[in-house]
């Protein structure tokens, strides 16, 4: 997601978390976040660079065509590393959080860096195109219109549909965007939200049920009646942005509950 995205999942998280977690996840926030997790959910895009081993964990590659993900074929880097996709660094990133002991207490990890880590990968994780397939890397080697600009279809999907729904719904104003998914949350969605929240076997995350759901988002709906040149306009904005706002909720949901459980 762009910047936009994250901000949306963080803010939904954010309002759900319980007292315990609410309290450390203020302790680990850098001071310039005032407290506010949603303003620093981008971070990880901007240290990419600084940070060059952490580019790969953005995403995971899976087969051309197959529309399945499996975490020991499929999460690896370009070199083949295991682990190293965004399903190995949810994992990572949870398990060093696991280590939090209270405000005064020192752990041997960087747990300002993996707040900030988590709660952007678990963002990443539900964007469909980042579990898409290998060799248009997720949707970046697709060119395509979106209505009258040249853009690229990965892009699509981390920004464009979310900033159009902005503009013509809510007056360009992410608040409302925000708002109106948290709504849904607790009407549309509130019968879903319970097994959203769940992981199954007393697991603190379950990032490979939240791949294998992207993937086939990506496949049913992000790479479906696109080819190379595809002009994107009404028709896919219209029926693509409701699985935009689905994910979103999803991975704010998702994102609170592990740092539940994690701080419970
Ligand atoms: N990782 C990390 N920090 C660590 C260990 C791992 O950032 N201390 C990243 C790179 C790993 C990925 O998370 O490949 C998944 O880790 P694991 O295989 O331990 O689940
Ligand atoms: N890495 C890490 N922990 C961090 C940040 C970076 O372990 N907080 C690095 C260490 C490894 C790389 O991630 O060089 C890959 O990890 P792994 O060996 O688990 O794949
Ligand atoms: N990305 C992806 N899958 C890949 C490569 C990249 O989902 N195989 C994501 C990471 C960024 C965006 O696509 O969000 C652009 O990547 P880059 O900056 O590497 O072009
Ligand atoms: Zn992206
Ligand atoms: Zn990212």
């Amino acid at each position: 997601w762009g910047t936009e995205g994250h901000f949306t999942i963080c803010k939904i998280a954010q309002s759900r978390l319980s007292k315990a977690a609410e309290d450390a996840v203020k302790q680990l926030l850098p001071e310039y976040a005032n407290n506010d997790l949603a303003s620093v959910c981008s971070w990880a895009d901007n240290v990419k660079f600084r940070y060059h081993w952490s580019s790969a964990l953005h995403f995971i590659d899976t087969p051309d065509k197959l529309c399945t993900y499996q975490y020991n074929r499929d999460c690896m880097d370009e070199d083949g590393v295991k682990g190293r996709c965004v399903a190995g660094a949810i994992n990572n990133y949870t398990t060093q959080l696991l280590s939090y002991n209270g405000a005064s207490s020192q752990s041997e990890y960087n747990l300002t860096e993996a707040l900030l880590f988590l709660s952007h990968f678990m963002g990443d994780i539900h964007q469909p195109l980042h579990v898409g397939f290998t060799s248009d890397r997720g949707g970046n080697t697709i060119d395509v219109h979106w209505y009258t600009r040249k853009q690229v279809l990965h892009h699509v999907w981390d920004s464009n549909i979310i900033e159009t729904a902005e503009e013509r719904f809510y007056d360009s104003n992410i608040d409302g965007f925000v708002d109106a998914i948290e709504q849904n949350i607790t009407t549309k969605w509130a019968d879903l939200v319970k097994k959203w929240e769940t992981c199954s076997l007393n697991k603190t995350t379950c990032p490979d049920i939240y791949a294998s759901e992207g993937i086939k988002a990506a496949c049913d709906w992000a790479y479906k009646g696109v080819t190379e040149d595809s002009t994107l306009e009404d028709e896919y904005f219209n029926s693509r942005l409701p699985i935009v706002n689905l994910r979103l909720a999803q991975g704010g949901v998702r994102l609170a509950a592990t740092l539940n459980r994690i701080f419970g």
